[in-house]
């Protein structure tokens, strides 16, 4: 009935939404040879990922969930990202951009074809144990699509950042002038229990799936992101020739790549400057730290006499509210995310000064938790119990194998549909081309 319609337009209207930001990002930007160009052996031709969006799209979409026929089936090996590493998908016989943008037009002109005859389901309901979802229910298999192009921009926009020339990108907004009162810089957060993950998020992955209760001890969590400022004294304390501060791995890292500050950073006379799409400026002191793996992560917290919280622990900070013992979806209630609440959808091209965004805060007082930068957490990625594949073991479950770090709460990149308290992200702790930071915790003194 009515609620189907309002949830298709819904749809459409965030289909609408992505592809623009997708085109954005490439065919309205770059030429032809910058966008077949490999701009780092970390990253895929901009080209793969446009293309690669339309070709899941009609995976999921017309082929799934339509049950069509594919469209071009010679082009799925090419687009299959665990058949093709990311260092090579330059090497393969892309489609080119005229060619892709051709390919998308036509998978989406038949995707809002069956938007409008599809049977979105019923609405989610909190599931029996065992309980098996369905591609359709809720909508979920298009809201999959569109969290994935909007992951998608996310991953290009930091090949954008990797990339050299000229600045082909706008800032859509300047920072806020709302600032909130000074904290005390970290919270107590009580012991108990909470529930985290959810059951019936119609947004939600498999991987954060399902509701459970976790029970912790007292602990403190800083009310903002480490700032740069904050960053840039244990850069100049020495913390990077100092291996007391780094994990044995890390300490690996550090010497391997000689990192010796955050990537994209450059020290002129005594101060540092960064180099962001293009542009070189100061370092912003009050800015969250962003673009730092999650070794250094590691490093400044033991540096600091803190740790890093575990995903648990930030995942509490943002969304317990102890008044009601609920867990909400957001850190502000479960209202979607508004400009005043998170920097979030590329309107800015980098974090807000810590501060920003009071009405952001969770009901514990910890702020930018949504938006601004990912930040690391000491947690390896890993399934909740009983967690189960849905609806393809690649999205998630392949890379329960140790080798990832959790990270949270979205960056000033991700779009507000493709984040929420719930939503985890993960990458390999030498990784920060990504729109990395951190926060940090302590344990509470026992008494
Ligand atoms: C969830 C961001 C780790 O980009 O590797 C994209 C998302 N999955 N295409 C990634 C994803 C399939 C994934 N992350
Ligand atoms: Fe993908």
């Amino acid at each position: 009935g009515q609620e189907q319609e309002r949830a298709k337009e819904r749809i459409a209207a965030e289909l609408d939404r992505s592809r623009r930001r997708s085109n954005g990002l490439t065919l309205d930007t770059l030429d032809e040879a910058e966008l077949l160009a490999q701009h780092s052996p970390l990253m895929s031709p901009l080209v793969w990922d446009l293309a690669h969006i339309g070709n899941y799209e009609e995976q999921w979409l017309l082929r799934a969930a339509g049950g069509r026929q594919a469209l071009r089936p010679d082009i799925d090996g090419l687009y299959d990202a665990f058949e093709n590493p990311r260092a090579d998908r330059v090497t393969l016989p892309l489609l080119r951009p005229e060619e892709a943008r051709d390919y998308n037009d036509r998978v989406r002109r038949e995707v809002l074809d069956t938007l409008d005859s599809a049977d979105l389901g019923a609405l989610p309901e909190p599931r029996e144990a065992g309980g098996e979802r369905s591609l359709l229910e809720a909508g979920f298999v298009f809201h999959m699509v569109i969290q994935h192009e909007h992951m998608h921009d996310e991953t290009m926009l930091a090949t954008h950042q990797l990339r050299k020339g000229a600045p082909v990108l706008l800032e859509e907004e300047g920072p806020p002038e709302v600032a909130g009162p000074p904290t005390a810089g970290e919270v107590l957060v009580p012991a108990g229990p909470f529930t985290m993950g959810t059951d019936d998020d119609p947004w939600s992955y498999d991987n954060e799936r399902r509701a459970h209760t976790v029970d912790l001890p007292a602990y403190w969590i800083d009310t903002d992101p480490v700032t740069n400022a904050a960053y840039l004294e244990f850069v100049e304390d020495g913390g990077y020739r100092d291996p007391r501060w780094w994990s044995g791995s890390g300490w690996e890292w550090r010497q391997r790549r000689d990192a010796v500050a955050p990537a994209f950073w450059s020290r002129e006379g005594v101060g540092w400057t960064r180099r962001r799409f293009g542009r070189h400026e100061d370092v912003p002191p009050d800015q969250p730290v962003q673009h730092v793996s999650f070794h250094e992560a590691e490093a400044y917290a033991r540096w600091a006499g803190k740790r890093l919280p575990t995903e648990a622990e930030w995942e509490k900070a943002a969304r317990f509210d102890p008044v009601s013992g609920r867990s909400l979806r957001f850190p502000w209630g479960d209202e979607e995310p508004a400009g005043r609440h998170a920097n979030l959808g590329q309107r800015a091209l980098g974090p807000h000064p810590v501060g920003s965004h009071p009405d952001g805060a969770s009901p514990l007082g910890v702020r930018q938790l949504i938006g601004d930068v990912w930040e690391w957490t000491s947690t390896t990625f890993h399934g909740y119990p009983g967690f189960a594949p849905f609806p393809y073991r690649e999205y998630s479950e392949v890379f329960f194998d140790d080798g990832y770090k959790v990270l949270r709460g979205g960056s000033w990149a991700t779009h507000p549909t493709a984040v929420r308290a719930t939503f985890r992200n993960w990458d390999h702790p030498i990784r920060r081309q990504i729109f990395s930071g951190f926060r940090c915790a302590r344990d509470a003194e026992h008494a």
